[in-house]
C-alpha cells in the first residue's frame, strides 16, 4: 500500500457509533451473540442457516466434510439449484411483479425487469444453451457488457449446471483466449458491443480474434445484439441471442445439482504465472452471498434498491450485483457505462433517479469523485441512501470521511468490506447498525468467520502487525484452482500447513479493540484501482515484445488508483522515441488496458542479488521516489542505481 495511506491509517483514532435502527443486528451484542453461536456449535449454526435461508432440492445431512483438507466440502449430500433460489422461489411466493433488475444504460435508456420476466428469460436462455449442446458440467465463457442479458446468461448456466466463467470485457483477445482454453469452454456468450464513454466497444471482435487463434473447444458463439454495430458473422457457429431465445419455451426445469457442483470459475491474478481459475461451488457460495447481503448491508429486499458498481467480470459483481441481491428477492441496479460519463455527477444522478438506498463501490472511484468536487454530489438528492459500502483496496481515512460526510451526510454507516475472489463473499466488515466504525478499518470478522493476524510462525498476534489468515473453513471458500490441485495447496495452504490456516496474501494489523486494519498485499500482486494484477503477468507481457530483454514491474503510489504500475525494462535493441508508447500498447494487447504501465523506465541492467534475484524492494523505493532504505550491499552493480532513479 501507498506509504501516505499507511501513515494516515496508523495515526487514525476516530470512532463512529453505528446509527440506531430497529434491524435484526442493532448492537455489538447481537454481533457477539451470533459470532459466539459459531464458536459453540460451528457446524450446527452453519447447518441451521443453510436450512433457513436456502431452498433445497434434497436436504443435506452433513454440514462440513473435512476428511480431506484443504479440499473441504459443505452440505455435500444435499442438492440445490442456484437459479431456483434466485428466481422460482420468489415468483412462487408472490413476488413475481417485484423488480429484480433496474438497468441503466449509459446513453440514458432504462429497463425494469421483474422476477417473472427474469425467470422466463433465464429459462429461454437455458433452453437455448441446451439446444447448442451445452450439458451439465460443461463450461461457458461470458465476455459481456453490463446488461441484464449477462445476469440472465449466468443464471441460465446455473439452471442447467453449466459452469460459467465471466471474463471482464476490458481484457484483451489474448487474455480471453487463455481463459477460454484453460476452462475448455464449449460456448462463448458475448455482445456485438458495449457502451463506454459514449463509444461502443467491439466485444465480439475480440472473441472472433481469440477464436481465430485457437480455442478448439468452442462450438458456438451466442451474441446479444446490443451495441448496434456491424459484426462479422460465421454461419453455423454464431447464434443471435434474441432470435434464439424467441424460439424457445419459457419453461425449463431446474437441473438437480449437488451442493458441491462447480457453479463458476473466475480467473484472478496471483504472484506467479498465468491467472488462476478460482472455482466456486453452488450451495456454500450461495449461502454466503445471501447472508452477507443481510449482515454487511442490512439488505431489506422489500424496500431497498441496491447498487453495486462493480462489473460482473469481477467477483464483486458476481456476489453483489447478481447472486446476493437476487437470492434475497431484492432489487439490484446495473449500470452499463462509466461512472464519470458524461460528468462526475453521473453516479449521484443515478442514485437520485432510481432512489438507491444501499450503494457499494471502490475507494478508487471515491477518490476520483472527491477530486471532481462537492458540487456534483451536492446537486442531487441523496437522502434515500442509508448504507454505503466500499471494497477492493484499503480506503484512506480522508476518502472514508468524505464518503461519510458528503455522500452519507453523516447519516449512513460506512461498511468497509475485506474479502477476495477466493472467499466468495465478505469476510471482515462492520454490520452497519451494530459495529462502531473506524475510518480505514474493515473492523471485525463477520459472524461465522474466523480471521486472525499471525506472525511468520502462525502464532496469533493479539495486538500489532502480521499476516492475515482464516483459521477455519467457510461455506463460500474456493474449492480449488481449475485444473491445478498443487497450485491451490501451494498458494493458500502451504505457508501455515502445520496450523491448517488459509493464507490470504494480505498484511494486516490488529488494534487494541481487536479491530483489523488491512495493510495491503504482501506478495507480488498489485492492486490498481481495486483490480488485482500480478507483476509477473505484466513482466511476461513486456518480455514477449521483441525489443525487450528483461523487465521488472513494481507498484508505485498513485493518489487515485491507490497503486500505479512502474516497469523497469532492459532492451535487446536500441531505444527509439516511441518505444514507451509501443510497449504500453503491447501490454494492453497482451492483457488489457488495465495492465498498461504508468511509467516505463529503461535501464541497461536490473538490480540483482548475487543469487540473481531482482531486488524488488529497492525498485519499489525508487518507483516511489523515496530514499533507498533497503540493504544494497549485495547489489552486484551499484552504479545502476542512478540510472534506475532516472538520473
Ligand atoms: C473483492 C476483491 C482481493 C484483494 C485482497 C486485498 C484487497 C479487498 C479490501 C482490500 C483492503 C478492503 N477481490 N482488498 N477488499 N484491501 N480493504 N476492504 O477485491 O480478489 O479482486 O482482490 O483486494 O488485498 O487480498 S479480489
Amino acid at each position: 500500500m501507498n506509504q501516505d495511506n499507511i501513515e494516515s491509517i496508523l495515526e487514525e483514532t476516530r470512532i463512529f457509533s453505528p446509527p440506531q435502527s430497529d434491524t435484526s443486528f442493532s448492537s455489538l451484542d447481537h454481533w457477539q451473540i451470533t459470532s459466539d453461536a459459531f464458536t459453540t456449535d460451528f457446524e450446527g449454526t452453519w447447518g441451521k442457516l443453510a436450512q433457513q435461508h436456502l431452498t433445497w432440492q434434497k436436504t443435506f445431512t452433513q454440514v462440513l466434510d473435512e476428511t480431506n483438507p484443504p479440499f473441504y466440502r459443505w452440505f455435500s449430500d444435499g442438492q440445490i439449484n442456484l437459479s431456483e433460489n434466485c428466481l422460482d422461489r420468489h415468483v412462487k411466493y408472490g413476488l413475481g411483479d417485484r423488480t429484480a433488475i433496474i438497468w441503466q444504460g449509459e446513453a440514458g435508456d432504462v429497463r425494469h425487469i421483474s422476477y417473472t420476466e427474469l425467470l422466463a428469460n433465464v429459462c429461454k436462455a437455458a433452453n437455448t444453451l441446451k439446444s447448442l449442446g451445452v450439458k451439465t458440467g460443461d463450461r461457458v465463457v461470458l465476455y459481456m457488457p453490463m446488461i441484464p442479458e449477462t445476469a440472465m446468461a449466468m443464471l441460465a448456466c446455473a439452471r442447467i449446471g453449466a459452469t460459467h466463467s465471466v471474463v471482464f470485457g476490458g481484457f484483451s483477445a489474448q487474455s480471453l483466449r487463455d481463459r477460454i482454453e484453460d476452462a475448455g469452454a464449449s460456448v462463448v456468450i458475448t455482445a456485438d458491443g458495449g457502451y463506454r464513454r459514449g463509444v461502443v466497444h467491439a466485444l465480439k471482435l475480440s472473441v472472433d480474434d481469440a477464436l481465430s487463434q485457437g480455442c478448439k473447444s468452442v462450438n458456438h458463439l451466442l451474441v446479444v445484439k446490443h451495441g448496434g454495430n456491424d459484426v462479422a458473422w460465421q454461419e453455423g457457429r454464431d447464434v443471435d441471442w434474441h432470435e434464439a431465445l424467441a424460439a424457445q419455451s419459457d419453461i425449463c426445469p431446474a437441473e438437480i445439482l449437488d451442493s458441491e457442483h462447480p457453479l463458476f470459475i473466475l480467473y484472478t491474478s496471483g504472484s506467479t504465472g498465468k491467472p488462476k481459475g478460482i472455482v466456486h461451488s453452488t450451495a456454500g457460495y450461495l449461502l454466503w452471498a445471501h447472508l452477507t447481503m443481510q449482515y454487511s448491508f442490512d439488505f431489506k429486499p422489500e424496500s431497498d434498491v441496491f447498487w453495486c458498481t462493480a462489473d460482473v467480470g469481477w467477483i464483486t459483481g458476481h456476489s453483489y450485483s447478481v447472486y446476493g441481491p437476487l437470492s434475497n428477492g431484492g432489487t439490484s441496479l446495473m449500470y452499463e457505462g462509466v461512472p464519470t460519463y458524461p460528468d462526475a455527477g453521473r453516479i449521484w444522478k443515478i442514485c437520485q433517479e432510481h432512489q438507491v438506498t444501499v450503494f457499494y463501490t471502490a475507494p478508487t472511484a471515491i477518490r476520483a469523485l472527491i477530486k471532481a468536487g462537492d458540487d456534483y454530489p451536492n446537486a442531487y438528492d441523496l437522502s434515500k441512501l442509508r448504507v454505503l459500502g466500499t471494497v477492493g483496496e484499503p480506503i484512506n481515512p480522508e476518502a472514508w470521511m468524505w464518503y461519510h460526510k458528503t455522500i452519507g451526510q453523516e447519516r449512513c454507516p460506512i461498511v468497509d468490506t475485506w474479502w477476495q475472489t477466493e472467499t466468495g463473499g465478505h469476510m471482515i466488515a462492520p454490520m452497519p447498525f451494530a459495529t462502531p466504525t473506524k475510518p480505514g478499518s474493515a473492523t471485525l470478522p463477520l459472524p461465522g468467520v474466523f480471521a486472525e493476524v499471525v506472525d511468520a510462525d502462525g502464532e496469533v498476534v493479539k495486538e500489532g502487525g502480521g499476516l492475515l489468515v482464516l483459521t477455519k473453513p467457510w461455506p463460500s471458500m474456493l474449492r480449488g484452482i481449475w485444473g491445478d490441485k498443487s497450485r491451490f495447496i501451494e498458494t493458500y495452504w502451504q505457508k501455515f500447513a502445520n496450523k491448517g490456516y488459509y493464507f490470504a496474501g494480505d498484511g494486516a494489523r490488529k488494534d487494541e479493540d481487536g479491530y483489523i486494519w488491512i495493510m495491503g498485499r504482501v506478495d507480488d500482486v498489485l492492486n490498481v484501482s481495486g483490480h488485482r494484477l500480478g507483476t509477473m503477468e505484466i513482466e511476461s507481457a513486456l518480455v514477449s515484445h521483441p525489443a525487450v530483454a528483461e523487465a521488472a514491474v513494481v507498484g508505485c503510489p498513485d493518489d487515485i488508483k491507490g497503486e500505479g504500475i512502474f516497469a523497469f525494462v532492459t532492451l535487446k535493441t536500441t531505444e527509439t522515441n516511441d518505444l514507451v508508447q509501443v510497449l504500453r500498447a503491447h501490454v494492453s494487447q497482451e492483457i488489457g488496458a488495465i495492465a498498461k504501465p504508468d511509467v516505463i523506465r529503461f535501464t541497461h541492467d536490473l538490480p540483482k542479488t548475487r543469487s540473481g534475484k531482482i531486488m524488488r524492494r529497492l525498485l519499489r523505493d525508487i518507483a516511489a521516489g523515496k530514499a533507498i532504505t533497503s540493504d544494497i550491499s549485495t547489489l552486484e552493480n551499484q552504479s545502476v542505481i542512478a540510472i534506475l532513479q532516472g538520473q
